[in-house]
């Protein structure tokens, strides 16, 4: 059945059900923005050009909110606690409602089986008929609940399911064998699905799909009246919580206090909270609509370093501010932060918000070193004499999530077994030497994303594919890995590197493992070949060619 979209949200908020505060908090936003996602919804419809869309059944099964998981979150949605969760899966189930598939969402391991079609009960039961859904969505807790309710058809059905992971899973930790033996394993990683099946907050590394959140765009008139309405010294600090504060006692708090009124919107139960310094105006956690309001009328934004890579930024943005943050050096990662510690991932996070640093910048996001009284000084003195406008990258307006929501289930396909291996001889040296193309004389296999997005890079000695295809102004697409890794005369190796070659040895080494194809990975002894592809301008996920 072909889908069509749909801009009534009635059904989709009976959907999401009652009783918990998580659930509140989403239908509340559902509703916000329901006039955002009809008029994306009726701008890429017309965009698509009639184009076929399967409708799909589709179901979303929220782990991190059932009771059997310990359901942390509800209980402190007015209390501070993280947001950015429940705002990223409002958007998903809003989005997949709007592009008009058939969805069952489930909250409870209850629902899980009955939806499945499962015998309730406890201990793990296969499930022996076919799936009856083309799609799952999920987290890593209903991962493991679907591992223990669906035992071994769980395997059987993987390719299906997309599991939303905030922060990201790399290839070697996702790899259960491999992790084991090279010291990947943790706690979250090792299910060997392919790395793509990992959906994102923010676009990390590519290995992982980018699946995102909205944030609210304005029209002309808004921007115009936010323009005119600005506190050039009014500052709003990033942190709904108290223990984000400790951070900014460092004394920069003070200096942004000498040339602005600094407001916080920080939870408190009755009195406030001694890590809040007396000039602060705290308004308290403020409902989202309210909070924009505020965002409106302040200048600067301000982080202290943490939390880490949340939606907050994004809106004050879009809210016309400026965002200020802290460089990370060193950078913070699994390795040296508590909160990163055990999270499949090594990436290292430069600031606070590296989406903001890298994909936007100046003059809407500036980056420095808090330490360091002077940089932060003038930063404050610069911020209150730029005038900025309110900004929203496209791949963070409805839009733009439903362009690329759309293209991933229509594309993306992860149970159909993969083509065989393409020969090197396709292949043909384009004058620039290290790049290379496809032979003309030969119609290249059918792929998404399309191989006409291939650019094929080698990386410096020690450089991930991840900064070797941004540095040519291209990213590292993992789906081209299978193109690239097929000169038949070279040893086959297993190791997240591959395909590389050494520089000391003179040797090249090939993947035997398709599921560490790898973005991320890098060695110092080590030039890697990269599957470089073109991106869209604010739409990294997708191609040129790819809609
Ligand atoms: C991130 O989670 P957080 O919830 O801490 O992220 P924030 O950027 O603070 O914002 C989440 C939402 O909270 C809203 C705001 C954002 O959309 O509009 N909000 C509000 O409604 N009222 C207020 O007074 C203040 C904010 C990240 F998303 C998670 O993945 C991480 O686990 C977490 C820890 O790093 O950080």
């Amino acid at each position: 059945r072909q889908a069509a979209f749909r801009t009534n949200l009635s059904v989709l908020l009976d959907q999401v059900g009652t009783g918990k505060e998580s659930l509140s908090f989403m239908k509340r936003r559902i509703r916000r923005l329901a006039q955002q996602w009809t008029t994306a919804a009726n701008r890429l419809d017309v965009k698509l050009e009639q184009q076929w869309r399967d409708q799909k059944k589709i179901l979303v099964h929220v782990g991190f909110l059932t009771e059997e998981s310990g359901d942390v979150f509800s209980p402190k949605v007015l209390k501070g606690g993280p947001l950015g969760e429940m705002v990223q899966w409002a958007d998903i189930l809003t989005a997949l409602h709007v592009l008009g598939h058939n969805l069952k969402i489930s909250m409870s391991v209850k629902e899980l089986q009955g939806f499945l079609g499962v015998p309730p009960g406890r201990g793990s039961c296969p499930l022996t008929g076919p799936l009856p859904f083309d799609l799952i969505y999920t987290d890593y807790h209903g991962l493991q609940q679907m591992k223990q309710h669906m035992g071994l058809s769980l395997k059987k059905h993987k390719c299906h399911i997309r599991v939303i992971d905030t922060f990201g899973t790399e290839p070697a930790y996702n790899h259960e064998e491999y992790a084991t033996l090279h010291g990947y394993r943790t706690n979250w990683g090792y299910w060997n699905l392919n790395a793509r099946q990992y959906m994102t907050m923010f676009p990390h590394t590519p290995d992982n799909s980018f699946m995102g959140f909205v944030s609210e765009e304005l029209n002309e008139t808004e921007k115009r009246s936010i323009q005119q309405n600005k506190v050039s010294n009014m500052a709003v600090v990033y942190g709904k919580e108290p223990s984000m504060w400790k951070l900014g006692k460092e004394g920069f708090l003070e200096i942004l206090h000498r040339y602005m009124e600094v407001h916080g919107t920080v939870y408190y139960e009755t009195q406030r909270p001694p890590e809040v310094p007396a000039f602060v105006k705290n308004h308290g956690l403020l409902p989202q609509h309210e909070l924009q309001q505020l965002l409106r009328k302040a200048k600067l934004f301000i982080g202290f370093g943490f939390p880490y890579e949340g939606p907050a930024p994004l809106e004050a943005i879009a809210n016309g501010c400026i965002f200020l943050q802290p460089k990370f050096n060193p950078p913070h990662s699994s390795l040296n932060h508590e909160f990163f510690r055990g999270k499949p991932t090594s990436r290292e996070v430069f600031s606070q918000h590296p989406y903001a640093e890298q994909y936007i910048g100046r003059p809407h996001v500036m980056t420095v070193d808090f330490n360091n009284s002077l940089e932060f000084d003038s930063a404050i003195k610069e911020i209150m004499r730029t005038k900025v406008e309110p900004y929203l990258p496209y791949e963070y307006t409805c839009e733009g999530m439903l362009e690329r929501v759309h293209a991933y289930i229509q594309h993306q396909d992860f149970c159909t077994p993969e083509p065989p291996r393409m020969i090197a001889s396709l292949f043909v040296a384009l004058p620039n030497s290290t790049a290379l193309g496809w032979a003309s004389n030969v119609s290249p296999p059918a792929a998404w994303p399309p191989l006409s997005s291939l650019r094929l890079l080698v990386s410096q000695e020690g450089q991930s594919c991840v900064e070797a295809c941004q540095s040519a102004g291209f990213i590292c697409e993992p789906a081209h890995f299978r193109f690239i890794n097929n000169k038949e005369v070279v040893d086959s190796e297993i190791n997240h590197i591959l395909p590389a070659f050494s520089v000391m040895r003179r040797e090249c080494g090939l993947q035997r493992e398709p599921l560490l194809f790898s973005c991320a990975g890098h060695s110092p002894k080590y030039r890697r070949l990269c599957p470089c592809r073109d991106f869209r301008h604010e739409q990294v996920a997708l191609c040129r060619d790819c809609l």
